[in-house]
């Protein structure tokens, strides 16, 4: 995979890639390569930003500094690759988003500071514009590497750990079951001591479903359910509405 990066603070994206399982995917998997926009500002002092035509406040990030980095990255790694500009008003990043990603032969992420971008740039070079959520972060930096965390730990070989983001997949679309370890006494789950893994499966399968339906039950609007979770959803359902109405008798 072949991944570009510009921003004018190289250094916070490089020290985030010295370590752990992304800062491995990048040394060994991926061809990566970061440009700072600095070295393609056109005067002596190495300016990227301006004020904004028509006025008011904030600074505007120059086209041509950015134009020269993406070019410069798209040089260095013979390669056409998608812009994705990391942007408040991007489209709101998640994991169907990280897994087509992590599918491509790969991108070029473009962070912003200052209060915006040239628009220029944006209609002349930008294919994706992204979010990682509504909050507002002091620049793109973050965002960029929240996103090549996401995408590079679903790359085969990365997570040393084969299987885990397999069951991720198996789970798309609701939370995770409730884990419990050592020590036993009191709590465990009696299931999960049982040694019998279909019961185990069974239990996890429908607290996977009732955790998402308690927490975050727009998660299930969107999938597509199959006749075991209807009937689990129908039971959490009735015992919900039987527990609110117990809830408004005793006041
Ligand atoms: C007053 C308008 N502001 C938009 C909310 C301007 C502005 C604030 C912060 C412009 C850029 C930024 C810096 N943020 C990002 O570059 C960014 C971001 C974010 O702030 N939240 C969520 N995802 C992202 S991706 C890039």
């Amino acid at each position: 995979m072949k991944i570009g990066c510009v921003s004018i603070f190289p250094q916070l994206i490089e020290a985030a890639l010295g370590e752990g399982v992304v800062g491995r995917a990048v040394r060994e998997l991926v061809e990566f390569e970061l440009v700072s926009p600095r070295e393609f500002a056109s005067d002596e002092r190495r300016t990227v930003d301006d004020r904004p035509f028509g006025g008011g406040p904030g600074m505007v990030m120059m086209r041509e500094p950015l134009e020269g980095a993406v070019d410069c990255v798209t040089e260095r790694l013979q390669a056409a690759l998608p812009v994705v500009l990391l942007t408040p008003d991007g489209e709101r990043f998640d994991q169907r988003r990280a897994e087509a990603m992590a599918q491509s032969e790969g991108f070029i992420l473009v962070t912003g500071r200052y209060e915006g971008i040239d628009q220029r740039f944006i209609d002349d070079r930008v294919d994706v514009e992204l979010s990682i959520g509504d909050f507002v972060l002091s620049g793109g930096e973050l965002a960029a590497l929240v996103v090549l965390d996401a995408v590079l730990r679903l790359l085969p070989g990365v997570l040393g750990n084969a299987d885990s983001t397999k069951d991720e997949s198996f789970m798309d679309g609701r939370l995770d079951y409730p884990h419990y370890t050592r020590p036993s006494d009191g709590g465990v789950p009696p299931t999960l001591l049982s040694g019998n893994h279909a019961s185990i499966d069974a239990w996890r399968h429908r607290k996977a479903l009732e955790r998402t339906f308690r927490k975050r039950p727009d998660l299930l609007l969107d999938r597509a359910l199959d006749e075991t979770d209807r009937r689990l959803l129908n039971e959490l359902f009735q015992e919900s509405s039987r527990e609110r109405e117990e809830g408004r008798q005793k006041g």
